[in-house]
């Protein structure tokens, strides 16, 4: 077992009062226009700022640091058909077998269903992958520790860097979503976690008339 090696925090940065009112207040605006998005341009993203917004899910805190993600960036059209074409028929049952009348209800206002063709249209999809243990080089196992909670702030992470990179995003989550690790290969011990669907808005997207909570039902004092 290793050492524990510490360095001087040099990257922290204090602002003043009035800077860091300034500061929160554009990220706050920043992060109001955020919309998930369902009608995409087919339009394409440049490469660098994807790497870019993986560069920074990837900087996440982690259980015991073990980073249990792995992102697969398709851009490929067949593989995106593929995707698109398992992701139907999983939604289709989903709609009409799987899913309780109180589910659907809760959908409604969202009008979703099992027609997917984002997962064509769109240019870049970002399946998540959470890997449930890690593997050295050498192939043994070593276990993750809080792997959920590691790779949800990871992709919320994601998503605010696509937004702030001035793109859109859908997180899809077809279920079950075993499909995707044939499809991309990814092996059995990387459970598919989301699919986060990237791009420019369509021309004529339009968004459902939702809101988000107020603070006073997000949050409690004391
Ligand atoms: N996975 C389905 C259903 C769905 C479920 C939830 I919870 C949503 O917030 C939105 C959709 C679909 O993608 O249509």
């Amino acid at each position: 077992m290793g050492a524990p090696v510490f360095l001087p925090l040099t990257t922290y940065r204090e602002f003043s009062d009035e800077e860091m009112k300034s500061r929160i207040q554009t990220f706050r605006d920043e992060m109001l226009r955020r919309r998930t998005v369902r009608q995409f341009s087919s339009r394409p993203v440049a490469r660098e700022v994807i790497d870019d917004c993986l560069r920074i899910a990837g900087t996440a805190p982690s259980g015991a640091n073990l980073q249990p993600w792995h992102f697969v960036v398709v851009s490929n059209p067949e593989i995106k058909r593929q995707i698109r074409e398992a992701a139907e028929k999983e939604e289709y049952i989903f709609y009409h077998e799987r899913a309780p009348k109180e589910w659907l209800e809760a959908l409604a206002p969202l009008g979703t269903d099992e027609h997917k063709s984002y997962l064509e249209a769109a240019p870049c999809l970002i399946a998540v992958f959470a890997q449930t243990y890690g593997l050295t080089p050498s192939g043994q196992k070593v276990k993750n520790y809080y792997v959920m909670e590691s790779v949800g702030i990871a992709t919320g992470m994601l998503v605010s860097a696509v937004h702030m990179a001035g793109l859109v995003s859908l997180t899809h989550t077809p279920s079950p979503m075993g499909f995707l690790n044939s499809i991309l290969g990814r092996p059995s011990h990387e459970k598919a976690f989301l699919l986060l669907v990237v791009g420019y808005p369509a021309e004529d997207a339009s968004v459902p008339n939702i809101s988000k909570k107020p603070l006073d039902q997000i949050a409690t004092f004391v």
